[in-house]
């Protein structure tokens, strides 16, 4: 491995003077609707995505036209928490330049599919212009920071929420390549407004956040000198570019962070590079017990790749969260395996290294104490759906977005609806890591009036649908992912309609069980955590994973292979009636399919492959 070859992708990186490569060429070039090759790879830190229409490849090529190319755009939201400002500033991007629908993506993130190349530029900069960005919300970076989004311990989550906006500012690439070629060399501060917030518990508004909710960030804030630029907007020209934290190559591969309040696990904290688990005694938020390793992705029969679990490498107090946090990205930018991209994420550098050594290394590069772990225990990932109340008296409603699919459906409404909740609200929206939205900071005057919005436009559809439907994800697969093998966000909803009959036919309509599907074994769902996880292995075909914890400290097992709808039925049936003849009480699907040894348990990625029961 030492003499390998880098992969190709560090020789572009390497190449690129900080992610500039040829872009401003590339997007300057009319004779084609794509970017140059090793533009695709750099546009990727920028947020941006080079895709075509699947749905019409073969035709196009058969017909000897350049395929359908059009670019999806990642929009970071860190913490998932956005003004109404901002998505009514998507709602108008996507209905002037992508396909008329913005994506609640797994990572409580927003994007926009189909933008052309001659309106990226524009895009890019609308979406900025109301303070949010697309600077590393994909590439071998730190990708958007996931913080829990239901505030009921408001005073927690609020802490919870400024260090994962922190962390995120801190690991924000410094290049100015981002806004030299979509903002004119114009720097905006996206991290530092997002700071500025103040406390977004209250409806009440901050100065800035008013502002951003009139869509007039440019004027400055109460006493401050009117020469001066208002905070968040810094001067042109104003840093220096090196990248202390990335280096010249960045990292190996992608890199994810979330933070999580027990005891619910909606973000999925073990499935990220690095975790946060927040530690509270006697109300305080006292510091987090770090995870390290976690990861889904892997290839199918290639079974050196496998998802895995994070560790918990120790307790550390909450000064310490950022030279933690520094540490592990420097240890994984330095240790990492640059030569095979398979093999290239933190968890594979921890499976080859150890955890030990792992944690004296963060230990010497922070100078942090890492103490042993404190004691936590999380019940579930899903999220909490209708109107919940949080310790300070403000409400909020968890809406439903199937697969974060938000458009204007046949008898659904959902984008027109949500414009409508937006031009009325006075609190924010906040993204789910599990494909919701949430409206949130209501007060209890402001009740009734969105109450009122969500029945005129009927999408508050939580009470319509079954626990099993509320626990699902999709995640995109066709027709834009260039790396789908099979469809997800546009089949799993019939296949749920199915798996809804069969289980009412048993009386088990009342119970929430975690089912996810994705297009290819990368696992954008998280599919490997979920009780039923099914993913795609050719069209209409799909690999079997059974027996997940609930609350996603578990990882499933496969247990059929390459299966059509017919047959997921047929290995479900059995599995669904013995549950119902033979659960414990309050026993979880996948406890049972492991206790009853349909499935082994599982929780090392390396034995994903081979455990048996
Ligand atoms: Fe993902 C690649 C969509 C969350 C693991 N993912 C992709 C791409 C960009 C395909 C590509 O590389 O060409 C997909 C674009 C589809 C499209 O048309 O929009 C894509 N991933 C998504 C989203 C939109 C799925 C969704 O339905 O919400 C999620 C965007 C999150 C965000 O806002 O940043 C998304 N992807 C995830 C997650 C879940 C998570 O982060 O918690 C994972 C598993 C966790 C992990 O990273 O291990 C995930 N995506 C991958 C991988 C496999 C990485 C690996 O280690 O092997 C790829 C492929 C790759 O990187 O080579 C990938
Ligand atoms: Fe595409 Fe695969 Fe991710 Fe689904 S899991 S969005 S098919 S890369």
């Amino acid at each position: 491995m030492a003499d390998a070859p880098q992969s190709d992708v560090e020789r572009i990186k390497n190449a690129s003077r900080r992610l500039r490569g040829t872009l401003a060429e590339s997007l300057a070039d009319p004779v084609t609707g794509a970017l140059a090759e090793d533009d695709t790879q750099l546009s990727k830190f920028h947020g941006i995505y080079q895709q075509d229409d699947r749905d019409v490849r073969a035709e196009r090529q058969r017909r000897r036209l350049e395929p359908d190319y059009s670019f999806m755009i990642r929009a970071r939201v860190p913490g998932g928490v956005l003004s109404t400002a901002q998505w009514l500033n998507m709602d108008d991007i996507a209905n002037r330049y992508a396909n008329r629908s913005i994506r609640i993506t797994t990572r409580q993130a927003l994007q926009l599919h189909g933008v052309l190349k001659r309106n990226l530029k524009q895009s890019i900069a609308d979406i900025n212009s109301q303070m949010m960005d697309t600077l590393a919300a994909c590439g071998d970076v730190n990708r958007n920071v996931m913080s829990p989004p239901l505030p009921m311990r408001s005073a927690v989550y609020q802490a919870v929420l400024a260090d994962a906006r922190e962390l995120s500012r801190h690991l924000t690439p410094a290049t100015r390549a981002y806004h030299e070629i979509w903002l004119d060399g114009e720097k905006l501060d996206v991290d530092q407004a997002n700071l500025n917030q103040g406390d977004i518990s209250s409806p009440g508004k901050s100065a800035v956040e008013a502002k951003l909710n009139q869509g007039d960030i440019s004027s400055p804030r109460e006493g401050e000198d009117e020469a001066q630029p208002p905070a968040g907007v810094l001067p042109r020209g104003a840093e220096d570019e090196a990248e202390p934290i990335y280096g010249n190559t960045y990292l190996p591969r992608k890199f994810k962070t979330a933070f999580a309040v027990p005891p619910q696990n909606d973000v999925d904290v073990y499935a990220q590079d690095l975790g946060f688990i927040a530690i509270v005694e006697a109300g305080e938020l006292v510091g987090y017990n770090v995870t390290v390793g976690g990861g889904m992705g892997m290839s199918h029969g290639e079974t050196g790749t496998y998802p895995r679990l994070a560790d918990v490498m120790g307790f550390v107090e909450r000064e310490d969260v950022l030279p933690v946090a520094e540490a592990v990205v420097t240890t994984q930018r330095d240790h990492g395996d640059r030569t095979d991209r398979k093999h290239a994420r933190l968890k594979y550098t921890i499976d080859d290294r150890g955890l030990d050594w792992f944690r004296r290394e963060v230990a010497s590069r922070s100078g942090a104490t890492i103490a042993e772990p404190r004691s936590f225990e999380f019940t579930g990932n899903g999220d909490v759906y209708g109107w919940q109340r949080d310790e300070q008296g403000n409400w909020h409603y968890t809406l439903f977005v199937e697969n974060g699919r938000v458009a204007d459906f046949d008898g659904l409404p959902l984008m027109s609806g949500l414009r409508a909740l937006a031009r009325a609200h006075r609190g924010h929206f906040r993204l789910t890591p599990n494909q919701n939205l949430i409206v949130s900071e209501v007060a209890d005057g402001d009740k009734a009036a969105v109450v009122e919005l969500l029945d005129r436009y009927g999408i508050a559809n939580d009470s319509q649908a079954t626990p099993l439907r509320l626990h699902s994800m999709a995640c995109v697969a066709f027709p834009t992912c260039g790396l789908a093998m099979a469809e997800s966000e546009r089949y799993l909803p019939s296949l749920i309609d199915r798996i809804d009959e069969e289980m009412a036919a048993l009386g088990l309509s009342e119970e929430p069980i975690t089912v996810r599907m994705t297009g290819c074994p990368n696992g954008c769902a998280r599919p490997y955590i979920a009780e039923i996880g099914l993913v795609g292995k050719g069209p209409g075909r799909y690999n079997l994973y059974l027996g997940a914890g609930f609350a996603g400290e578990r990882l499933n097992s496969p247990y059929r292979e390459n299966i059509d709808e017919r047959e997921i039925l047929a290995a479900l049936r059995p599995l669904f009636g013995s549950y119902a003849e033979k659960r414990r009480s309050g026993e979880r699907f996948g406890d049972f399919l492991v206790r009853e040894a349909i499935v082994p348990e599982v929780r090392r990625g390396r034995d994903f492959h081979t455990a048996t029961v």
